[in-house]
């Protein structure tokens, strides 16, 4: 619609939509990013230098900087000086933007950062990144690129998404405490602006922009346990009895890259594990399914049939004509080049033919930085298609993750199962295809502390499935930080323990009789909220919401909240406030307004204060918000939707109402309207339940509501 664009000397400011604004000279060029843009009809009044719409002036000033103001009041604001900012590669750059923030700003978003909520004063660099030693918040690059800020500013918020796969760097008042910097030597000027009273709007509309997350199976929100490496069938029995006799919940556990020949991907080393299958069968029947690693380099061997299909098939990066080959786990090594569809579509095949063949449910992409031991992938290592259409590795870099899972990705929905894809390396469009956990953490309490703001950050960011690996990766555990880490991330929505080689084992019974039972009190909150954390998986889903946020999110002008990184949201009504420190028995727990209820006691608290709140090694702190309706399941020891055949809505915190959602958990039938809402009222204490749409066949034997006095099976009423 090119009557919504202004164009001055060059510089375009394009009205996409009442919410989204394009601002650029030279659009991102690049194919590999792919974005969808809703335009819509707008009322626009443009003059010369002007477009008001809605509550929204946008003017250019001197030297074509933007400003945008909200009902007459500045919201944002581009700058032309000569502050500069160093940019320490060679070259030259290419593109400098500029906004003004005010002293009062808070900076939230950019991805995976191992920081905290706020990232004002600090600069990072989107570049994937593995980075093996201890991340702090100073570190500038990890896994993810993922360009997108929420600013809050002059009392208002405004969502920015600086669109390009090229390494950006973003000072964040860093080198100019007023200003944000963005700067790249390849990407061009190229910005979208997001428009929206609150955070959550901004968060909406942005997700619809990159795409939306996938919906997961039911289990996935199940538990999973993970090790570098169970590197043979004993290991897996010992982690399923162990699991099994202390009557502990699981859902999957997974495979390390010690399964493989020599590190080949789809390949099963036999005497690791003679026979796969049927330990899988033997796994399903016990209700556990098996995620298996799958890396981004792949092994030169001739006679291996993965790299004699991709070389013979000219499926790889190429350097002067040649496969570009450096070393990962394999040795030698080279790089599938997920660039191109015709080898996307043959990794699927393959990856059909290998979770077939061995009963794999789910895979999980590692390596995919690309990471390498011998020297960086040079900048001009090519993606070449048969065509002649030519990606060079500084464009791709930062795509490699994302297309090497919607490789993968497509091996699981072409025989209409949900995806189960776990990727570390990903870029902002990534997670219409898979889910991410933040990489190589270690035991560390500042890695505990970090986990709340870096789970809360990737769902803000539309990576509403996320996790930490709990208990930390790298380093010994200690019973203390084990239990704690337990409790803090119950709610992430991917959760699992995993540890590196050669560290202490960390699995719930690892320790004492005191850890397995605080591990196993976590893991029963965990299964009974379930259908909670899938209501806000569909939530995500349609609507780009996050699971877990940061307190602004739901209370965006309360200034107390700005910077609260040791107490996250679960969707609308859950609270989680625990202990992030070592030898911590109690801390200040911030209520925001509204009435609370502690989940355990069920005790009522006024919001809007400060308390002090004792929490000794074994309790964990959860708030319920006035007016929640919870769905629950009980007593499951693992998810397999056909066998659960009752829910409880629990609408013993007040007056509300809450719509949940119900469909196989499995399969892509719910897009064919194979699914069930059902629409729970508390009005004036009564509790009542009606469909609000029917398309699926329920296996619930009981619906049961809760009053806060007596359990009520409405089932045979609902029909
Ligand atoms: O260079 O596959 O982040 O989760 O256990 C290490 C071994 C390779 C890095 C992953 C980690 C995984 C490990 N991998």
């Amino acid at each position: 619609m090119e009557e919504n664009i202004i164009n001055l000397n060059g510089k375009n400011i394009e009205v996409i939509n009442n919410s989204l604004i394009r601002v650029y000279k030279e659009k991102n060029s690049s194919k590999l990013v792919k974005l969808s843009l809703e335009h819509s009809d707008l009322d626009l009044k443009i003059n010369d230098e002007e477009i008001r719409f809605n509550d929204y002036l946008l003017k250019i000033g001197d030297n074509q900087r933007l400003s945008v103001y909200k009902n007459d009041e500045l919201l944002f604001n581009e700058i032309s000086n000569n502050n500069f900012v160093r940019y320490d590669d060679e070259g030259e750059v290419k593109t400098r933007i500029k906004f003004e923030i005010t002293d009062k700003a808070y900076i939230y978003g950019l991805g995976d950062k191992a920081a905290f909520l706020n990232r004002k004063g600090y600069q990072y660099v989107s570049w994937n990144t593995d980075d093996p030693t201890a991340h702090n918040e100073t570190y500038r690059s990890l896994y993810k690129s993922i360009n997108f800020m929420i600013i809050n500013d002059r009392d208002k918020y405004v969502g920015i998404f600086y669109p390009s796969s090229y390494k950006t760097l973003f000072d964040l008042g860093k080198t100019f405490p007023n200003e944000i910097n963005i700067i790249s030597q390849k990407g061009s000027d190229d910005y979208f602006l997001i428009l929206g009273d609150n955070p959550l709007d901004i968060i909406r509309t942005y997700s619809l922009l990159v795409g939306r997350t996938f919906l997961p199976r039911l289990k996935m929100l199940g538990n999973q346990q993970s090790r570098w490496s169970y590197a043979k069938e004993e290991d897996f029995r010992y982690v399923v009895n162990g699991y099994k006799s202390n009557k502990l919940p699981l859902d999957y556990i997974h495979l390390d890259i010690d399964y493989m020949v020599r590190f080949s991907n789809f390949t099963v080393d036999k005497e690791k594990y003679p026979n796969l299958k049927s330990l899988s069968d033997e796994m399903k029947e016990q209700g556990i399914d098996i995620v298996a690693i799958y890396d981004a380099g792949v092994k030169v061997e001739k006679g291996y049939f993965f790299y004699d299909n991709l070389l013979k098939m000219d499926y790889l990066l190429t350097l002067d004509n040649k496969p570009y080959v450096n070393v990962v786990w394999p040795g030698d090594s080279v790089f599938p080049n997920y660039f191109d569809s015709k080898c996307r579509e043959y990794v699927t095949n393959e990856a059909i033919n290998f979770e077939e063949k061995y009963g794999i449910a789910g895979i999980w992409c590692d390596m995919n930085e690309p990471a390498s031991f011998n020297g960086p992938l040079p900048l001009n290592v090519e993606a070449r298609k048969a065509n002649g259409e030519v990606f060079y590795h500084d464009e791709f870099h930062n795509m490699y993750g994302e297309y090497m899972t919607r490789s993968i990705a497509k091996s699981f929905t072409r025989r209409n199962l949900r995806p189960f894809v776990i990727t570390r390396a990903c870029f902002a469009t990534t997670s219409k295809y898979s889910l991410v956990w933040n990489g190589d953490n270690q035991s560390l309490w500042h890695h505990l502390e970090a986990s709340l703001p870096q789970v809360a950050t990737m769902n803000i960011c539309n990576f509403p499935l996320d996790g930490v690996d709990v208990g930390g990766f790298n380093c010994d555990v200690t019973k203390e930080l084990l239990i704690r880490w337990i409790e803090a991330n119950i709610f992430n929505p991917f959760l699992r323990n995993h540890s590196s080689a050669g560290t202490r084992g960390q699995e719930p019974w690892a320790f004492d009789e005191e850890t397995l039972n605080v591990y196993r009190d976590m893991l029963s909150i965990r299964y009974e909220l379930i259908p909670y954390l899938y209501d806000l998986s569909v939530k995500a889903h349609l609507k780009g919401e996050p699971i877990i946020r940061p307190l602004f999110v739901n209370f965006p002008f309360d200034e107390k909240v700005k910077e609260i990184n040791d107490q996250v949201m679960i969707g609308e009504s859950l609270m989680i406030c625990p202990i992030v420190h070592q030898g911590k028995k109690d801390r200040v727990v911030y209520l925001p307004e509204g009435n609370w209820y502690d989940y355990f006691t069920h005790q009522k608290y006024e919001g809007n204060k400060k308390m002090l709140v004792e929490i000794p090694l074994d309790k964990t702190c959860i708030f319920v918000k006035e007016g929640a309706i919870l769905p629950k399941y009980r007593n499951l020891l693992s998810i397999n939707k056909n066998e659960i055949d009752e829910i409880i809505f629990d609408a013993s915190y007040g007056e509300g109402t809450y719509i949940n959602y119900e469909d196989d958990g499995e399969t892509l039938d719910y897009l064919q309207g194979e699914s069930n809402e059902y629409c729970i009222t508390n009005h004036k204490g009564k509790v009542s339940v009606e469909y609000k749409y029917k398309g699926y066949v329920s296996p619930y034997k009981h619906i049961y509501v809760y009053d806060g006095k007596e359990y009520k099976d409405v089932i045979d009423e609902l029909k």
